[in-house]
């Protein structure tokens, strides 16, 4: 079966999006920021703030310089925090405890019945993202999806439409032609500055909003099937 002309993809954020990863996240930072003796310990609170930063490397040096007193990370410091942190973040994931949110697993399956390519764009790093697939999708998964666009492909993070551009062009797709999901801001200001309609699935940490310009914003896909998404996208 072939897709219908119009909607050629679906590009799916991960990180509050594909499910509600960003406890898990923190977890691992401080789990890594312990393990190499730093007193740095992020809260829920504090880490509403440093998300506005995205990126774990760049969450972290924003951190270092914003929150401790102008302290300058070298480079090989912020690296090696990182690859712990993902080290972390990955057992975790594997360990379980993750769910996808509700109706993603219903819309990827109904867009692969239906020959309608999926993607991933998002500013976590590939491993982390194989991870999670694997974890809550089965180990098959990530060989799925058309795209997978992460971490530092690009080098210019959300909200730099980058990694939807690097997406697009792999998916050889037009903008018009895909639609994103996010629940981010930042994600938002990304995807809609490539050009690709958007639906946000406001979460967790997702700072209140307008998302103005988004196709739709729903509480979350539960409810959502793909003739609903394609006719979201060409009314
Ligand atoms: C998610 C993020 C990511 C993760 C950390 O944003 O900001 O940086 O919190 O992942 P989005 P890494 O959902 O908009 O992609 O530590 O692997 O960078
Ligand atoms: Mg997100």
């Amino acid at each position: 079966m072939t897709a219908a002309f119009g909607l050629k993809a679906l590009i799916f954020d991960v990180d509050g999006t594909l499910a509600e990863t960003e406890e898990v996240h923190r977890a691992a930072f401080n789990a890594a920021f312990a393990a190499a003796r730093l007193d740095w310990n992020w809260d829920r609170g504090l880490y509403r703030d440093l998300l506005k930063v995205t990126g774990g490397k760049e969450r972290m040096s924003h951190y270092a310089d914003a929150y401790r007193g102008g302290e300058t990370l070298a480079a090989e410091r912020v690296a090696s925090l990182h690859r712990d942190k993902t080290g972390h973040y990955t057992r975790m994931v594997a360990e379980g405890g993750l769910s996808l949110r509700p109706g993603i697993e219903r819309i990827i399956g109904e867009a692969r019945e239906a020959g309608l390519p999926v993607a991933i764009a998002t500013t976590t790093s590939a491993e982390n993202v194989e991870a999670l697939l694997a974890a809550t999708l089965g180990a098959d998964s990530p060989g799925w999806f058309a795209a997978i666009g992460a971490g530092d492909v690009v080098p210019a993070k959300k909200p730099a439409p980058d990694i939807y551009h690097w997406v697009l062009e792999r998916l050889g797709i037009a903008p018009g032609d895909a639609l994103a999901f996010e629940d981010s801001p930042n994600g938002v200001a990304a995807s809609l500055g490539a050009g690709i309609p958007t639906i946000v699935t406001p979460g967790l940490y997702t700072e209140p909003s307008d998302f103005a310009g988004a196709l739709k914003v729903v509480p979350d896909l539960g409810m959502v099937g793909l003739a609903d998404l394609r006719h979201w996208h060409a009314p």
